[in-house]
């Protein structure tokens, strides 16, 4: 794996010519504005902020890091020139060889480069973006991990939760549920009256921010999986104050306490969500007493704000890759591909029909590991699932709505489903209804479904080799 840390990651990025640099942005609501519409140009640089106002030169935010599907591929060390679902596929079967590293112990931490202790903590210092306008706050947090160790077994969990900054050393950790692994280890603290030690580290090695997002066994480090990404260790050092294991080359890591939230919580939120709404009121939330603050020099804070769709953390929807895999090991067989569209709000499956009712058993397996996706759409492999547009044609050509739409109810949703009325959540409601679309051609007479005009992927590949120049206007050479 060429790049050893977030900086190195960004040198990569700039040589691939997707790199913007913008000066003189400003924290409160620009360099949140500026990344989503950023996110929204059919090639969607990354962006490095400097010289951001009120903030020492050097000290800065990089945002869109792993958008599109060419840098989410180079972040996984996966040929970023492949197309999307290819990529998508090489990463799905990486993913199931992966061989797990366990982070190696260094002595040598560029991250303590600077550190403050107690009473010299100041988070103010840090250019935190107020992202989007109704926010309740700034947020250091939005791309960064949190690191915890589990007091029974000692295992160290280390995903992402949000980070929102209240004053000079204390910050708020949002566990969407209380299922979260972080969540769960805190608990164990609090149970015995006791604070949880804590470390949210910002600016990670990309490997570390796409583990952070990955649903894995509680007892299994997102370290270890960072490691099999890289197939090399992450390097940590021991944290001076909480002894945690910390990356040593990430930008800036806070050390401290969560408290147990009978002794505090503070107001949290609202923050804009990855469906693009504010669902989730504000909330009272554990509270992160921040006593040590370690950085590099002119440290790089990795923002990833939720944005409305289709803007998203990861060009390539990875969930859509555990999904394949799912399919895979549940013995489903000519799966052509997986893709999840809208933030990850609608999965598509396209399988190689083989027996009646093949297509149903693929969409059925997809729709119960999708998270808050409402829709979840089977077509059959001449159509491209990363494909919005092809999709849609399927389901508007080969979809009887009467007989090949079925509704399954009290499903996996979330508090962020916009769509679950408040009084609902209130009563605890987190489930909505899927719509499953097969959009294929019926099984029964496929044979006999009106062939498709269209020309083959090869026949318009070997036309555009052929013809290409002409069409772009230039001389055929
Ligand atoms: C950019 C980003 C921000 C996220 N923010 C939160 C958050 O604030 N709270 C939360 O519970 N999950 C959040 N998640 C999702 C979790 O990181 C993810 O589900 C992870 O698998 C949870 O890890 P765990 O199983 O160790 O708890 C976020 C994910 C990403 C990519
Ligand atoms: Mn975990």
């Amino acid at each position: 794996m060429p790049y050893r840390d977030l900086r190195e990651f960004i040198a990569e990025v700039d040589a691939l010519g997707a790199l913007r640099r913008i000066d003189g942005a400003d924290q409160r609501f620009e360099i949140g504005g500026i990344t989503e519409v950023a996110a929204g140009l059919p090639d969607c640089p990354a962006l490095l902020f400097d010289r951001i106002s009120g903030f020492p030169p050097g000290v800065r935010v990089f945002t869109n890091a792993t958008t599109n599907a060419q840098r989410a591929a180079l972040a996984l060390g996966i040929d970023p020139r492949l197309p999307p679902l290819d990529a998508l596929k090489a990463w799905m079967k990486k993913r199931e060889g992966l061989k797990v590293h366990k982070p190696k112990p260094v002595n040598d931490a560029p991250c303590l480069e600077n550190s403050a202790r107690d009473g010299d903590v100041d988070l103010q210092r840090f250019p935190a973006p107020y992202w989007h306008r109704q926010d309740g706050g700034p947020y250091i947090g939005s791309g960064s991990i949190v690191i915890m160790r589990d007091p029974d077994d000692g295992w160290i969990n280390a995903s992402i939760y949000r980070v929102q900054v209240h004053g000079k050393a204390k910050v708020t950790i949002q566990f969407d549920h209380l299922g979260r692994h972080g969540a769960i280890i805190a608990r164990k603290y609090w149970d015995k009256g006791e604070a949880c030690p804590v470390a949210v580290v910002n600016g990670e090695d990309p490997a570390l921010f796409i583990a952070g997002f990955e649903y894995l066994p509680a007892g299994q480090s997102e370290y270890d999986f960072a490691g099999a990404i890289k197939d090399e260790p992450i390097e940590v050092f021991a944290g001076p104050l909480t002894g945690l294991p910390l990356p040593a080359r990430a930008e800036i890591i806070l050390e401290g306490e969560l408290v147990p939230p009978s002794r505090e919580t503070l107001p949290e939120g609202p923050f804009g969500e990855f469906t693009g709404y504010y669902a989730a009121d504000k909330r009272p939330c554990p509270v992160m007493e921040v006593r040590a603050v370690h950085h590099r020099n002119d440290p790089i804070l990795l923002g990833s704000p939720p944005m409305k769709p289709p803007r998203f953390h990861f060009g390539l929807p990875f969930r859509a890759a555990s999904i394949w895999s799912n399919l895979e090991s549940a013995g489903v067989t000519d799966v052509a591909g997986v893709w999840q569209h809208v933030a990850q709000l609608m999965t598509v499956v396209a399988v190689r029909q083989r027996y009646d009712g093949h297509a149903k058993r693929a969409a059925l397996i997809a729709a119960a590991n999708s998270y808050m996706g409402r829709l979840v759409v089977v077509v059959d492999d001449d159509v491209d699932p990363s494909n919005l547009a092809d999709v849609m044609w399927a389901i508007t050509t080969r979809c009887e709505p009467s007989e090949q739409i079925d509704i399954v109810r009290n499903a996996w949703s979330s508090a962020l489903d916009p769509r679950i009325p408040s009084d609902a959540k209130q009563r605890g409601v987190t489930s909505h209804s899927k719509a499953i679309i097969d959009a294929c051609r019926p099984f029964a007479w496929k044979d006999k479904f009106p062939p498709t005009s269209a020309l083959s992927p090869d026949e318009a590949r070997a036309i555009a080799d052929k013809w290409g120049n002409a069409l772009k206007g230039t001389r055929a050479t």
